[in-house]
């Protein structure tokens, strides 16, 4: 096969890991990766430009930021917008703070949000001589459960390539291709649909003081830094609604009354989604030499700003324990790679279930009922007044406890 697509004009190349995606989490790994010497091929079937604007996540977590900074590249990658790590819960218009700061030693979560990261793990990893092959096609693996699997593209000239490598990094998010490859029957998908959806838009209009979620009887709604004079707003909507039913002085009306701030600024809107609140978890995160990182793995619902630091954690313990196995033949954290990752993920999740609840259960007593709402108000009353409460909370939210 090899020596037909060399005949057709093509190549074919040896390297130690092919990652398949160049978002946050196929970025970190060929990053970690080009830090140990090892050599890797990413293959990302956008543009540079699409994929350096999409715009996602907001604040990478402490834990992330130490993980950066572990492997030298914090100030490289995630430039040093302060963030002071107060979180506002604005409940029927009254506000509440609350620290996501546990007290711990060594640098804090940053405002970086997600499209300049993917700018920055993009041009260290190809300064550093990366190499980053963007519009590929037709992506196909084989031989994943040999020790030499193979990896097949069509480049954006059209031409055929052939990759033999030691490792595939399935890093291309929830639509992708690497969850395909492995055969029916081996995987086990654990889905969770909240039957909410969130119209969210970013607009350029000043950030809020702090990150806000506010609870109000008309739903649950978010306003989000996202630089200096550019935010994210959430509204949540019925299920099936349609963002044509949204016009821009729907949004601004809504988000005034539930944010309950009528002199909330307005700005133009620059973008615009609906999506559907869900989580889906596939176990286990590996098949041979295939390593699920990221979204191609797991999706979790935006509340409380996890699926990105959990790509970003998923990248970390695969690149150490590829360096582990390259470096000293030690496959153990290999071995290890899904139960580790997964503990962290269900760990997420609850976190994300939990406060998805509290937070839309609190407010319409029509949508949850009257007992839901009580028991989503008792939640977050604890939160604002146990410092218990309070710290387990900003645990979870530095993401440092698990280890
Ligand atoms: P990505 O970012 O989806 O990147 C996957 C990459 O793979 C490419 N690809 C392929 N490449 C080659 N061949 C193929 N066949 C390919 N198929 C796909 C894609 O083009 C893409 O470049 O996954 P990754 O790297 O795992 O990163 C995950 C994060 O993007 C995701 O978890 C977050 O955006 C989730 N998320 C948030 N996370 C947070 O931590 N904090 C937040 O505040 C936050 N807000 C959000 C979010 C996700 C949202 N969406 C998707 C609903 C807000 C929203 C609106």
């Amino acid at each position: 096969m090899v020596e037909k697509v060399a005949e057709l004009g093509g190549s074919s190349q040896s390297t130690t890991v092919v990652v398949i995606g160049a978002g946050p989490a196929g970025l970190t790994v060929a990053n970690l990766l080009r830090c140990c010497g090892i050599d890797c091929v990413v293959l990302e079937r956008r543009s540079r430009e699409y994929v350096a604007q999409r715009q996602r996540a907001g604040i990478v977590e402490t834990r992330a930021v130490r993980m950066f900074d572990s492997w030298g590249l914090a100030d490289r990658v995630l430039g040093g917008v302060p963030y002071d790590g107060i979180l506002e819960f604005r409940v029927d218009g009254e506000t509440h703070l609350v620290s996501d700061s546990d007290g711990s030693e060594g640098p804090a979560a940053r405002l970086c949000p997600q499209q300049i990261l993917v700018q920055r793990l993009t041009a260290n990893y190809l300064a550093e001589g990366g190499d980053l092959r963007f519009e590929v096609a037709d992506v196909s693996l084989d031989g994943l459960t040999t020790d030499r699997p193979v990896v097949r593209y069509r480049a954006a000239d059209g031409v055929l390539h052939t990759i033999t490598c030691s490792f595939v990094a399935g890093c291309d998010g929830d639509h992708g291709i690497s969850r395909t490859a492995v055969p029916d029957g081996v995987l086990t998908a654990h889905a969770f649909d909240h039957g909410i959806s969130w119209l969210t838009v970013l607009a350029d209009s000043p950030p809020p003081a702090h990150p806000l979620f506010a609870v109000s009887p008309q739903g649950f709604a978010a306003h989000f830094p996202r630089g200096p004079h550019t935010s994210r707003y959430y509204l949540q909507c019925p299920p099936d609604d349609q963002p044509d039913a949204w016009p821009d002085t729907r949004v601004w009306d809504a988000l005034r009354s539930r944010l309950a701030d009528p002199a909330l600024v307005s700005g133009p809107i620059t973008d615009r989604e609906m999506f559907r609140l869900r989580s889906l978890v596939h176990e286990p995160m590996q098949y041979g030499r295939l390593f699920l990182v990221g979204d191609a793995a797991h999706i979790i619902s935006p509340m409380g700003g996890k699926g990105m630091n959990l790509a970003l954690y998923d990248a970390d313990i695969f690149a150490r324990a590829v360096r582990d196995f390259v470096r000293d033949r030690d496959d153990t954290a290999l071995r290890a790679y899904s139960q580790r990752a997964l503990r962290r993920v269900w760990n997420d999740q609850e976190f994300s279930h939990w406060l998805t609840r509290a937070l839309h259960d609190a407010g319409d007593a029509t949508g949850s009922g009257s007992y839901l709402r009580g028991v989503a108000r008792a939640r977050l009353d604890r939160l604002f007044t146990s410092p218990t409460a309070a710290r387990g909370f900003a645990e979870i939210m530095t993401g440092v406890d698990l280890g």
